[in-house]
């Protein structure tokens, strides 16, 4: 075979295997589109003093890993101390990490393993389709932030690295932060585990319900220096078509291309807005 048609394959099967991953976890729609660079918030768009709803949302609080937020991992998450005096304690993400090799640790961090004790990554090699990256990517979760009926929010972050996506999740109740709770894959790797099985990822999945009823989705990143993004003149609206939700979580969560990325300085914060209701 030559290799630019071997290359072709592979690239046709890692589409493939996408598609069918998306199709079996995500009733709906997928969580994974292609990351486009993100926007540039406009200068004030959030005025200095505005409560920020998401707690230690600069990552300086916590001791092993910061307080408000799903623990770091060690191995694809890493909770340091940023070159820049200015940002202090930022999200380090790594998704050119062995997808399998994740998933074991994984495990182990859902029973309670200490980030600390996260064993050395593993050599990855190209084309890195079994990576994180080109895989499941990484996802960091907040905890439960309440939000309040037909208000309407702002979302920003400090993003350097790749582009990358930032979801908000719209809940009705408070659901389990359990390490990766809501992750589809993740949580049948985990029971197949936890029963001493492999997973059998040739069987079709159980049709995984997620704890959350409405979402909104993020571009940010793009950039090799810090820049801080939000969505342009379009703030999250998440109870004017499920005027249930209660409840909001962030999820970050960078995957293509492998590699580092880093997050800072998270914010929500309530607005006055003319149109709540308007989806
Ligand atoms: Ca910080």
């Amino acid at each position: 075979m030559n290799p630019g048609f071997a290359r072709t394959m592979a690239t046709v099967c890692v589409a493939l295997a996408l598609v069918l991953r998306a199709s079996a976890d995500e009733p709906k729609k997928s969580l994974r589109t292609t990351p486009k660079p993100g926007e540039e918030a406009p200068r004030n768009l959030i005025p200095p003093d505005a409560k920020n709803l998401v707690p230690n949302g600069d990552f300086e609080a916590g001791s092993i890993t910061p307080t408000g937020w799903q623990t770091t991992d060690g191995l694809s998450t890493f909770w340091v101390q940023d070159a820049d005096p200015a940002h202090g304690k930022v999200i380090k993400f790594d998704t050119d990490v062995l997808q399998s090799q994740a998933y074991d640790w994984w495990v182990k961090i859902a029973q309670g393993a200490s980030p600390k004790d996260a064993p050395p990554k593993k050599p990855t090699v190209e084309p890195k389709y079994d990576t994180l990256a080109g895989l499941d990517g990484v996802w960091f979760f907040s905890d439960f932030i309440p939000v309040e009926k037909d208000r309407s929010y702002w979302l920003t972050l400090d993003a350097k690295g790749p582009p990358i996506l930032v979801w908000l999740f719209g809940y009705p109740e408070k659901a389990s932060d359990a390490f990766g709770a809501d992750e589809a894959a993740f949580q049948e790797v985990l029971k197949s585990k936890l029963a001493g099985k492999e997973p059998d990822t040739t069987r079709k999945r159980e049709v995984f319900v997620h704890k959350y009823v409405w979402k909104g989705q993020l571009a940010a990143g793009g950039s090799d220096q810090w820049k801080t993004y939000s969505r342009r003149a379009k703030p999250f609206r998440p109870t004017a078509v499920t005027p249930n939700v209660k409840y909001v979580r962030v999820m970050i969560y960078p995957f293509w291309p492998p590699g580092a990325y880093y997050v800072d300085n998270v914010r929500l914060v309530a607005i006055e807005d003319p149109k709540p209701t308007v989806p």
